[in-house]
């Protein structure tokens, strides 16, 4: 029997939000006057539709739009221009926020910026290709963690099954999302102690994390992790995409970055938008426009901090950024 589309994707929709999916409701906190460019359509896109595909993100050299399979291995996206020896290559992985695939996850994006930020990090990105699809960004992860197995293969460039001096030297960059920021956390603390990964490779030069949120959740950040830089708000607009309502009932929501912690010896940046305020954060998707801080939601924050990302992986300026918070160690 056909199932008319709609339906079903609105069946889709609510097991979703039952998966505490977030950023499902369009992004309605745009501080121009308009619909955001990508308006709410977006989230139906597929990945091939690449509706972001000008979003002005501005990456220099190194950056693709994201075709480098599992495989491809590493380059020199990123690497320093300056004298001395050639710095490792970078590869990223990035873990998504809560969503089912086709309905608010990957494939059609309950945030597809997200995805977008990724696909542009450079060829070193390790992508998902578990489904039979590729996907730029990991699912997140409840229960099972594919994107620890996958971190072994990509960096096991000579294949015994470990990451070891023997292998191609790499520097890490994790970036996760929602519940993905915590999953990256988790990824991050799990490689201190994986047997399959040699003492010396258990670095991670970048923690990324876009409003890390799980119920419960914390943002203790592991020793390993050279910089970690959150991006997040403190404080829910009232169109926040992550109230969460079934019949006008506030079910879930809003969610909120956590709070972070660090080790002495990570070089820790917690942002808030919140407390940008009155100040315009450029949405890199949205050419032209973007959000006063006040007016950063969960979805939003995506698009704002995918302006930020790409300078600093650079170590090129850039601003505004919006205030910082000191983070306490732990
Ligand atoms: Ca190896």
């Amino acid at each position: 029997m056909m199932v008319p589309a709609e339906p079903t994707s609105r069946l889709l929709r609510f097991s979703s939000i039952f998966l505490l999916v977030a950023p499902l409701a369009a992004c309605g906190n745009d501080a121009d006057t308009g619909p955001p460019a990508d308006g709410g359509s977006v989230r139906d896109a597929t990945v091939a539709d690449d509706a972001s595909s000008d979003g002005g993100l501005g990456l220099a050299d190194g950056a693709t739009d994201g075709a480098a399979g599992r495989d491809s291995g590493a380059s020199d996206a990123g690497a320093p221009r300056d004298a001395g020896p050639p710095a490792a290559p970078r590869r990223f992985l990035c873990i998504n926020g809560a969503g089912v695939d086709g309905a608010g996850g990957r494939g059609s994006g309950g945030n597809p910026d997200f995805e977008t930020l990724c696909a542009r990090l450079g060829p070193g990105l390790i992508q998902d290709c578990a489904s039979g699809n590729c996907y730029s960004t990991f699912a997140f992860e409840t229960t099972g963690n594919p994107s620890r197995d996958a971190l072994v293969r990509a960096l096991d460039s000579n294949k015994d099954g470990r990451v070891t001096a023997a292998d191609d030297p790499a520097r890490l960059v994790l970036v996760g999302y929602s519940w993905g920021g915590t999953n990256v956390r988790d990824l991050a603390l799990w490689m201190t102690s994986e047997p399959r990964i040699d003492d010396a490779r258990r670095r991670v030069e970048f923690l990324l994390a876009l409003d890390p949120y799980r119920p419960g959740g914390t943002m203790d950040i592991p020793g390993n992790v050279d910089q970690f830089v959150e991006y997040r708000h403190s404080v829910a607009p009232a169109n926040d995409c992550s109230r969460i309502t079934l019949g006008g009932i506030p079910v879930s929501g809003p969610y909120l970055g956590i709070v972070p912690r660090c080790k002495a010896g990570t070089a820790c940046t917690d942002y808030d938008y919140t407390l940008g305020g009155a100040t315009f954060f450029p949405g890199a998707f949205t050419p032209g426009r973007g959000y006063i801080g006040s007016n950063v939601d969960h979805c939003g924050l995506v698009n704002v901090a995918a302006s930020a990302i790409p300078p600093l992986l650079a170590s090129s300026p850039f601003s505004p950024l919006p205030p910082k918070v000191a983070v306490a160690t732990y």
